[in-house]
């Protein structure tokens, strides 16, 4: 059984892995994130679709440098050998020209997705170190390999992660631990209301008029890349919906 770690758990593309990988049978799995109940909720629909998959859940702020080492160094001891990292805690807050940004969104948007999935990924590493197959997963996007019009902060975030996905690679090489970027379009989860803060008319209408893909597709592909032989490794995946073209560039049914 393979340890899998999934930061931001609680909705989204990491609830959907937690499922997807609880079914393969293989894994066990830690979960986290801020909402705890949801957590719970989450911990116990997997004991009904999956009753033999081990779990741990735990409240994690990644933004909190000392939360991540204490809460990281008093895992029990059976979850402090880990695997597989699935940095997967990130958001985005605002969709403002830069000269209206507001500088509360940039602080949380930089903290979350950079400087979060740095102090776990500091964290986890020596967790690793009797891992015969250890590999770190980041969930960057396609924001990260383009900017687009008011994305701004947000892009440089999802930039910032490739650039450490490219750099973990290397630094990482010499520990054996395979590094990959999966790097997602339009997926519809709890993102677009996260964005506008609660607006949920206008996060349903980011997605009117075309299909966009879903936590499980996400969770599917990162099991795919896990299923991957041990000389074999996904560097970086950016995947669409078909009616995507790029960051912007959609084709709706009107
Ligand atoms: P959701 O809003 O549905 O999920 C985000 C998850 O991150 C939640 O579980 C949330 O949990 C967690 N999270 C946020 N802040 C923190 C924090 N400070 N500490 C711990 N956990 C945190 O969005 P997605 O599932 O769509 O997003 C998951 C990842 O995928 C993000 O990194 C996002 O940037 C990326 N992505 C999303 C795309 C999309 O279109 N949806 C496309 C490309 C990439 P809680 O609030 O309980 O802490
Ligand atoms: C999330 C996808 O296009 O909203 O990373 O930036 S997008």
């Amino acid at each position: 059984m393979r340890t899998v770690f999934i930061t931001g758990a609680s909705s989204g593309i990491g609830a959907a892995c937690a499922a997807v990988l609880a079914r393969e049978g293989k894994y066990r799995l830690l979960l986290c994130a801020r909402r705890l109940q949801r957590l719970e909720e989450l911990q116990q629909q997997l004991h009904e679709i999956a009753p033999q998959c081990e779990t741990y859940i735990f409240e994690l702020d990644v933004r909190n440098a000392e939360e991540v080492e204490q809460k990281l160094q008093q895992l029990p001891a059976e979850w402090q050998s880990i695997d597989v990292l699935l940095n997967n805690a990130g958001l985005s807050q605002g969709l403002d020209p830069i000269h209206r940004g507001d500088i509360g969104d940039w602080d949380r948007m930089i903290d979350t997705n950079v400087k979060g999935l740095l102090y776990v990924t500091r964290q986890v590493i020596p967790l690793m170190e009797s891992s015969q197959a250890p590999h770190i997963i980041n969930l960057g996007s396609i924001a990260g390999k383009e900017v687009y019009p008011n994305g701004n902060v947000y892009c440089a975030t999802k930039h910032a992660v490739d650039a450490l996905t490219q750099a973990m690679r290397i630094d990482l090489l010499e520990k054996g631990i395979k590094v990959t970027s999966v790097d997602p379009g339009m997926v519809e989860t709890e993102f677009s209301e996260v964005r506008f803060k609660g607006d949920k008319e206008r996060a349903k209408n980011v997605y009117q008029g075309l299909t966009p893909l879903s936590g499980i597709d996400i969770a599917e592909i990162i099991a795919f890349v896990l299923s991957r032989p041990a000389h074999v490794n996904i560097n970086d995946l950016l995947v669409m919906p078909t009616a995507q073209a790029s960051g912007t560039v959609v084709k709706r049914n009107t």
